[in-house]
Parts: structure tokens; sequence; C-alpha cells
């Protein structure tokens, strides 16, 4: 069941029940992969996809019933669980930046939203390190409701990103009204540059336009070396994809803490001065964005 495309209401209910009992179960999972910057020396952020233990046991990528779910109109309570979830982690963790996917037709001021908004509102240096995805394969259902949703959030510190920018069915004139401060160029524009210069092309002036949208470009789908090169003489200053990092989950920003808290008790015992974070060599090394 999890793994068929073929779009039929009844499965789609089966689908959108069985991802709302994942919830319920907690089986449904958080993995991370980092957002790098081209020389690999920097992460923008960690964003989060969902993960399902399917009927086996066996963790499974959980695209096919988030699809049912937003046409079957369930989305919103996976994405605001999700939500959540990731602020747990930014409040656990002080120092690092996370992403999280918003299907287009949650993007709206819904009452469901009211305590997470809450949430967020008494937050403020967490709302600053969560960058919200709202993905571009959806149509937005209403664009005034989006814009309401980007401003909300935006207003609270919130980064706003375009997904998937150029595989989606909105108008660039829609993305423009979302101001987003961060725009992801398709996985498909990446894996076609390889392929002849008119799709080198064609992803050079994607990046160029997502650059006049938005003050930070991230491409993904950067799968091989080859992509890492084409796409950063393309332009693509920060890059997603396998060739950095698969979805995994780890956290390496709590090895960092981690790795903090060793040391501390290294020096309490050997009676030395804690020195900080910066004599922390193998750490990674976090941007916090604003
Ligand atoms: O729509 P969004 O970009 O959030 O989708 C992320 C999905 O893409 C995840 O399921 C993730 O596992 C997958 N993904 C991440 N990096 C790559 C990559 O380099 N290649 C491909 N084909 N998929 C990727
Ligand atoms: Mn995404």
């Amino acid at each position: 069941m999890f793994n068929d495309v073929t779009v039929d209401p009844v499965r789609d209910a089966a689908a959108s029940t069985a991802l709302l009992c994942a919830v319920a179960d907690g089986t449904i999972l958080l993995h991370w992969q980092p957002v790098m910057s081209a020389d690999g020396e920097r992460i923008l952020y960690h964003e989060a996809l969902s993960r399902v233990i399917d009927d086996d046991g066996a963790l499974m990528p959980a695209g096919n019933l988030i699809a049912a779910a937003e046409r079957v109109g369930t989305i919103g309570a996976i994405d605001r669980h999700n939500l959540n979830r990731v602020l747990d982690e930014l409040e656990a963790a002080p120092a690092v930046c996370l992403g999280i996917n918003i299907s287009a037709d949650s993007a709206c001021l819904h009452p469901a939203w009211t305590r997470t908004l809450a949430r967020l509102k008494a937050a403020p240096q967490i709302a600053q390190r969560l960058v919200v995805e709202i993905t571009e394969t959806g149509t937005l259902p209403s664009l005034p409701a989006a814009i309401a949703f980007a401003n909300e959030l935006r207003t609270l510190g919130c980064r706003i990103a375009i997904d998937d920018f150029g595989d989606g069915q909105a108008s660039i004139r829609r993305l423009t009204a979302l101001k987003p401060d961060i725009v992801k160029v398709d996985r498909h524009f990446t894996v076609g540059a390889l392929h002849s210069k008119a799709e080198y092309t064609i992803l050079e002036r994607m990046i160029a336009l997502a650059q006049a949208l938005s003050p930070v470009v991230i491409v993904e789908g950067v799968e091989t070396s080859a992509h890492r090169e084409v796409v950063e003489s393309a332009g693509g200053t920060w890059q997603q994809g396998y060739y950095w990092a698969k979805p995994s989950p780890d956290r390496p920003w709590r090895s960092e803490i981690r790795q903090l808290k060793d040391l501390a008790v290294r020096q309490y015992r050997k009676g030395e001065a804690l020195v900080g974070h910066a004599s922390i060599s193998s750490a990674p090394r976090f941007t916090v964005l604003r």
C-alpha cells in the first residue's frame, strides 16, 4: 500500500489514516539532511524529513502517504505534529538552525495553528532558528491565506523557504507575493545540467531567477561531485543532496552538545577552565542565519 502511486479515493483514505495512526503510535520519525555551502565548510540548516515504519518494521520515506494526506485534507495535523517536534529539537539545542516542510494546503492561519504559533511567539530565539519550507508542488489553495501565514511566521522571526522551485504549478507572480527568504531550486534542474549545454543554461537561469526572488538560494539534488561542481559553476552557493549527506536519524548538533559536555567534564577533572566552542575542532560549524 505504501508504494502505490495510483490515485484512488479509498486507498488515499487508508493511506492518510495510516499516517495519522503513525503520529498517534509514534512511528512517524524525523530524519535530517543538511544544507551545505558549495565548499562543504558551512551548514545553513538541517531539514527534517518524515519517515514511517512500515508493516515489516522497515523505515521508509513518507512521501506517498503525505501526498495522500494532502488529497484527503488531513495533512495539516501531520505538519503541525512535525513542526512541534522540530520546535522540541530547537529548544534542546541552542545553536542549531532547523527546517520543516509545510504543505501548501496547511499554509493558512487555521485556528488549529494557534497553539504552535503561541509557542513560537513565546520564544523568538527559537523562531529565528526555524526555516519553514512551503512546497510548491501542491497548488496554493488560497494565495491571500498563504501570504497571511507566511507574514505571521516571518513576524515571529521564522524564515520562509519556497521548496521544489520550478517543479510546481504556482506562477512566479504568486511565489513572489510570499516574499520568500530562501528559494530551493528543484533537483531536476541539477540532474539536467550535466546532460546538455542548454540544460546547464536553464539551471544557471533558474538560480539567477531564484536569486532575484530571495536573498538565499539552495540547489537540491546534488548527488555526485560532478553535480557539486556544475551547480557551483552555475552560481549555486548553497547545496543539498546525497553527495553531501543522505537524510539520517543522526543529529550532529546533539553530538556537539555531547562533545561540549565531555570536554567540560574532562577539564573539570583536570582542574582547567572551560574554553568554549572554539576548542572543539571536530564539531560541525553552524551558520546562524540571522
Ligand atoms: O520536497 P523536498 O525537497 O523537501 O523533498 C525531500 C526529499 O528528497 C526527501 O524524501 C529526501 O529523502 C529526498 N532527497 C534528498 N536529497 C536527495 C538527492 O540528492 N536526490 C534525490 N533523488 N532525492 C533526495
Ligand atoms: Mn524540503
